[in-house]
C-alpha cells in the first residue's frame, strides 16, 4: 500500500507545511544548538532521497552524516517507507506491558540472528540515551540478581558520549554534557581517554600507541575493589567526542580485564552499530564480544525512533528465576517494541541484507581512507582518523575561540558547498550512508577541501 494515489487535500496541506520556512521559529526550543544563531540564519531541510537532502531553499545538499549517523541506507527507502505505511495504517500502537503484539517478537529475533553470540536477548528502547541506561541498570540489576547486590558502581570513559540520560551523563565524558546538571549518579570513575595527537597523528586506521591506557583500568580496580564495580561502557570508536579510535588491541585487553574481575563490558554502538564500521556490529569487527550492546539509531535507520539493548544468554538467564507470575525486571518505556518502529526496523533490516550494507564499510574503507587523508596538507589540519566509513579531520583552534573554525568550515559546507558535515568541536566528523559509491566519496573529499581551504 502507499499513500500515494490516496493523498487528501489534507495531507497535501501538511505537506506544504514541512517544505516551506516557518513563519515563527520561536516556540521549538532546539537541542544541543545555538538558538539565537541558528534561528538569525536557519539550515532548514525539506525533503531527503538517497545521498542527498534538499534544502528548504531548493538545494540538493550531499549527506556527508547519515542525518546525524542514522541513516546508513541513505534515505527515503521505499521499503521502510511502505512498511511504515502499511503498519500506522493497520495498528498505530499496542501496549507491550503485559499484553503484546507480533512485531517486536519478529524484530527480536532478526536481531539476535545479526548480534554476536552469546547476546540473544533484546530490550526495546526508543533512543539511544534510553538503551544506555537501560543498559547500565540492567548491569546493576544483574548483580544484585545474583547475590552481588554490593557491586554498583559504573565505570565510563572520558569523552565518552553515551546519550543524556542521567545515567549516560553520569558514565559520559564531555564535561559540557555534565557541568550544568548537579551531582549526577554517585559511584561512577572513568579511565582515561585515548586521543593523543602529539603520539598518533593522520594514523590511518587505528592508531599505534596508547594500549597502556586500559591498565587504568587495573588502577580502578585497586582504587575500589572489583567487588564494588558492576561495569564498564566504552563506545568502541567515540563519535561525538569527534571520532576518538581505540588503540590497537585496547578492546581485547579491557574484555580480559573485565573477565578478569567479574565486571561486565558494555559497548555502546549507537553509531558503530548497524554496519558503520564494515560488519553488524564493532563487537564483531574488532572480535571482541561484549556483556551488552546499546544500540539506536541505524536501527530504524533513522526513520522511527527506536532503540535496542543486546543482552547476553547468561545476564538474561539471571533474571528468569523465581516465581514465574513475578515481573522479572521493573524497567520499560510504553513504546518499547512500538509496532511502527518495529516495522520500519524490519524493513530496514531487509534493506541491509539485500543491499549487502554491512559490508560496504570493508569495500570502501581503504578508498575512503585514501580520500580522507589526501585533505592531509590543507591549512590548519592538525589530524586526521578514520575507521571503516568514519572519518574525522582535525582542526587546530582559532586563538581564544575553541570549535570556530570547524563550525564557519561547517556552515560554508552548508551554505556553499551543499554538503552536509557536522562539526564537534574543532573537529569536523563524517559518517555517510553506506550506499555511497566512490564518486561521492570524490565529492565529499572535493567540497570538504574546498571549505576548509577558504575558512581561514
Ligand atoms: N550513545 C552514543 C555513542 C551516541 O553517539 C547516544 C548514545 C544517544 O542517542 P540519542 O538517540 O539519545 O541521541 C549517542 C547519540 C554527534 C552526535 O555529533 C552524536 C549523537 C547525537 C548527537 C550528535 O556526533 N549520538
Amino acid at each position: 500500500m502507499t499513500t500515494e494515489n490516496t493523498l487528501s487535500p489534507l495531507a497535501g496541506h501538511y505537506q506544504a507545511q514541512a517544505t516551506a520556512q516557518p513563519e515563527s521559529m520561536d516556540a521549538f526550543w532546539m537541542p544541543f544548538s545555538a538558538n539565537r544563531q541558528f534561528k538569525k540564519n536557519p539550515r532548514l531541510l525539506a525533503s531527503a532521497a538517497g545521498m542527498h537532502y534538499r534544502s528548504v531553499d531548493g538545494r540538493e545538499i550531499l549527506d556527508g552524516t547519515g542525518g546525524l549517523w542514522c541513516c546508513n541506507a541513505g534515505h527515503g527507502r521505499k521499503r521502510i517507507v511502505e512498511a511504515v505505511q502499511q503498519q500506522i495504517a493497520t495498528m498505530d500502537f499496542a501496549p507491550t506491558f503485559q499484553m503484546g503484539h507480533p512485531l517486536p517478537f519478529v524484530l527480536a529475533e532478526r536481531l539476535a540472528a545479526i548480534a554476536p553470540d552469546p547476546l540473544k536477548h533484546v530490550f526495546f528502547t526508543n533512543s539511544g540515551s534510553e538503551s544506555v541506561d537501560t543498559a547500565l541498570k540492567i548491569a546493576i540489576a544483574y548483580h544484585r540478581a545474583r547475590g552481588e547486590g554490593q557491586r554498583t558502581r559504573l565505570i565510563g570513559r572520558e569523552k565518552g558520549y553515551h546519550g543524556v540520560g542521567f545515567g549516560g551523563i553520569s558514565v559520559g565524558g564531555l564535561s559540557n554534557n555534565r557541568k550544568f546538571f548537579g551531582s549526577l549518579l554517585p559511584g561512577v570513575d572513568h579511565l582515561r581517554h585515548t586521543l593523543d595527537i602529539s603520539r598518533n597523528a593522520f594514523s590511518r586506521g587505528l592508531p599505534k600507541h596508547g594500549l597502556e591506557l586500559v591498565e587504568d583500568l587495573e588502577r580502578l580496580v585497586l582504587l575500589h575493589d572489583a567487588s564494588t564495580i558492576a561495569a564498564v561502557i566504552v563506545e568502541p570508536i567515540s563519535g561525538s567526542a569527534g571520532v576518538v579510535l581505540p588503540p590497537e588491541g585496547y578492546l581485547k585487553r579491557l574484555r580480559e580485564i573485565c573477565d578478569k574481575h567479574g565486571i561486565l563490558l558494555i559497548f555502546d554502538e549507537v553509531i558503530t552499530g548497524y554496519g558503520r564500521i564494515g560488519k553488524a556490529f564493532a563487537a564483531q569487527r574488532f572480535d571482541v564480544v561484549p556483556d551488552l550492546i546499546a544500540t539506536a539509531k541505524g536501527l530504524t535507520n533513522g526513520s522511527i525512533p527506536m532503540g535496542a539493548v543486546f543482552v547476553s544468554e547468561a545476564i538474561h538467564q539471571a533474571f528468569m528465576h523465581g516465581p514465574e507470575g513475578v515481573i522479572e525486571i521493573f524497567h520499560g518505556y510504553t513504546y518499547s517494541g512500538h509496532p511502527v518502529a518495529c516495522a520500519a526496523a524490519i524493513a530496514t533490516l531487509d534493506t541491509y541484507a539485500e543491499e549487502n550494507l554491512f559490508e560496504k564499510a570493508i569495500e570502501l574503507g581503504p578508498y575512503w581512507e585514501d580520500a580522507i587523508h589526501g585533505l592531509r596538507e590543507l591549512p590548519n589540519v592538525i589530524d586526521i582518523r578514520n575507521f571503516g566509513l568514519i572519518g574525522a579531520v582535525e582542526l587546530a583552534p582559532r586563538e581564544g575561540k575553541p570549535g570556530a573554525r570547524a563550525y564557519d568550515v561547517f556552515t560554508k559546507c552548508f551554505h556553499e558547498k551543499n554538503l552536509m558535515v557536522r562539526s564537534t568541536g574543532d573537529v569536523i566528523a563524517l559518517s555517510p550512508p553506506l550506499i555511497l559509491e566512490k564518486s561521492h566519496i570524490d565529492d565529499i573529499f572535493g567540497r570538504l577541501g574546498e571549505a576548509i581551504r577558504e575558512t581561514a
